[in-house]
């Protein structure tokens, strides 16, 4: 039998030396949703104890486009430290990563304590500004494929992620259109309403899950609430920039 903590230092040194691992429940077809949580909270926590500092949550498949493209049809979540957090405008380096992927998402930031089951009303009242995101996302398994326990213990596949301008928590981001261009391509066309309608409910969904753990969102907290589209993969060269509708556009470079 192979420990919790053993399971979580595979998956974290997956992610520091960006070497696929086999999917666990290959060898562990039996793994629980909350054993695989519970791998995720012990391969954070060695990620503090290198000096990462929490910076948040990011909500996952919490747009079909996002549960076609991996199979997996759950709302998921992970942890985010100050270490994933990559400069707006800035170079992506590739190399960094096993098989690098963009995906357009809302950010908030939340302003007041938000614990358990809320409202959307009660989401956005402790929410202190929005901003338009891209996350990074770079599964640490073979071919980007997994099951529910895999992704859940590889910290819902969480490695990096942009925000640009904060606006204020009042601005409607419920159907904002977003495009996502490679080169000045558009690769990926959508609405922040394929967040679950509306992607206040992402927040919502965020409260009630990470009570599960224990936790709750604190003042500071960034949340992500999950891909508007299918993600985009990334490869040296690419200048990738999306544009959300009145909230303007975030930008990166990938280099190798
Ligand atoms: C799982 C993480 C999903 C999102 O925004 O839906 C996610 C994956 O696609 O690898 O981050
Ligand atoms: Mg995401």
């Amino acid at each position: 039998m192979t420990s919790l903590a053993e399971l979580a230092t595979i998956v974290d040194e997956a992610a520091s030396t960006a070497i696929a691992i086999p999917q666990l429940t290959e060898s562990l077809p039996g793994l629980s949703v909350e054993d695989a949580y519970a791998i995720q909270a012990l391969s954070l926590a060695r990620r503090r104890a290198r000096g990462e500092r929490r910076a948040g949550y990011k909500m996952g498949l919490t747009s079909r486009a996002k549960m076609q493209q991996v199979g997996v049809s759950e709302i998921i979540w992970g942890r985010l430290t100050d270490a994933m957090r990559l400069i707006e405008g800035g170079d992506l380096v590739r190399s960094r990563y096993v098989h690098p992927r963009v995906e357009p998402e809302i950010a908030y930031i939340i302003g007041k304590p938000l614990e358990g089951d809320v409202s959307a009303a009660e989401a956005l009242a402790a929410v202190e500004a929005v901003a338009p995101a891209m996350e990074i996302i770079d599964s640490r398994y073979r071919d980007f494929k997994f099951a529910l326990p895999d992704v859940v213990a590889d910290n819902s596949s969480s490695s990096g992620f942009y925000v640009g301008s904060w606006a204020k928590a009042s601005t409607d981001v419920a159907n904002l259109g977003i495009v996502m261009e490679v080169d000045g391509r558009p690769v990926q066309i959508g609405s922040s309403a394929a967040i679950l309608g509306n992607p206040i409910r992402s927040l919502v969904s965020a409260a009630r899950l990470v009570a599960r753990a224990g936790e709750r969102l604190e003042p500071g907290d960034i949340v992500m609430a999950g891909g508007a589209t299918a993600a985009y993969p990334l490869t040296p060269g690419q200048y990738v920039r999306t544009t959300f509708q009145s909230l303007g556009a975030v930008a990166f470079s990938v280099v190798a």
